[in-house]
């Protein structure tokens, strides 16, 4: 958002503030004072009038400007109501040279998963994608899908959801899908040029409008403020790509697959067997029982362990 604008609001979210204080504050005349105040309005603040000034009445409940408000990390956003695939766009953006830009849309109408899987994207998710280009070899870019996912994991737990991961990038509530992850990349001289990391976390929707064997934040807890919910994700995956260090120990604490039953389908290959580790960036190591497999990528299935 625009520094001054930024400024504005967090006077405003003190108390009110006159015009005229304002414009003294932020050293700027008294109509951009009011020329901000409107552009505010524009974008979804509430802003009323009074006698002891300016008030902030409400922030918008989605949207650019309601998620850069009070956001921690370096990220310029872009929104949409509704938008094919937010990381359709990111991937042009990528291409047009930008960086550190998260896509957002309050609706898909062309979400995808994996292998160009159909990702159902109602109004009222968090469907997200971040463009970064951390300066790694391409080898490494499989993390990022591992933070986004501890990102998203972790998220949750602060509304009250215990979500699990399964390798390599769904989120579980109880066995039920309730995040997905699809990171896409490009690289140059084997250093990575960027990474789009897609992030769909089913939010204010409905159940009944997804996929069997999904979940949402509604039906487990109700509906919560999507802008907060979108900053702790930034926030939190900001601090993990920075902290590269930091992911998988953290993804390891919310390990469904680590212990489990698994039946890897790999792009060559079945392996079976327990998941018993996983090794950076984000290698599965499976004991078949025959030896120790490594996957790298894959469908990961949660087998049931007969005793
Ligand atoms: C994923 O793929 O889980 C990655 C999903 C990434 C979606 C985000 S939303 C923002 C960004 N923009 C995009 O266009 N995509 C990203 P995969 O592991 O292949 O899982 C896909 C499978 O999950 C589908 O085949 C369905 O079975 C199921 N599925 C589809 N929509 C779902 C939903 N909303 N919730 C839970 N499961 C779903």
């Amino acid at each position: 958002m625009q520094e001054t604008r930024e400024q504005i609001l967090s006077a405003l979210a003190e108390e009110p503030q006159t015009g005229p204080a304002l414009a003294s504050r932020l050293d700027i005349s008294r109509a951009a004072v009011w020329k901000h105040i409107e552009a505010l309005r524009d974008s979804g603040f509430v802003i009323v009038s009074e006698t002891d000034g300016y008030r902030l009445e409400s922030v918008p409940e989605f949207g650019a400007s309601a998620i850069e408000f009070g956001l921690d990390a370096p990220f310029q956003l872009e929104y949409h109501d509704s938008i094919p695939s937010t990381n359709a766009r990111a991937r042009e953006l990528a291409i047009d040279g930008e960086s550190d830009v998260v896509v957002v849309a309050d609706s898909q109408t062309g979400g995808r998963g994996r292998l160009n899987r159909e990702w159902v994207s109602p109004s009222g998710g968090i469907w997200c994608s971040l463009l970064v280009r951390p300066d790694v070899p391409v080898a490494h870019a499989p993390v990022f899908t591992l933070a986004a996912a501890v990102t998203t994991a972790e998220a949750l737990q602060t509304i009250g959801i215990d979500a699990q991961i399964k390798w390599p990038n769904d989120v579980l509530v109880d066995g039920q899908k309730i995040a997905g992850i699809l990171s896409e990349m490009e690289g140059e001289a084997d250093r990575l040029s960027w990474v789009v990391v897609g992030i769909g976390l089913n939010a204010n929707v409905e159940r009944d409008t997804l996929p069997e064997g999904s979940t949402s934040i509604r039906d487990e807890r109700g509906d919560i403020e999507r802008a907060l919910l979108t900053r702790t994700l930034l926030e939190t995956f900001h601090e993990l790509r920075t902290n590269t260090e930091r992911i998988l120990p953290r993804w390891r604490k919310h390990a469904a697959t680590l212990g489990q039953e698994v039946r890897v389908e790999t792009p060559t290959d079945v392996v079976r067997g327990k998941a018993i580790a996983i090794e950076f960036p984000g290698k599965l190591r499976v004991d078949t029982g025959d030896g120790v497999e490594t996957v790298t990528t894959g469908d990961c299935e949660h087998l049931r362990t007969t005793r």
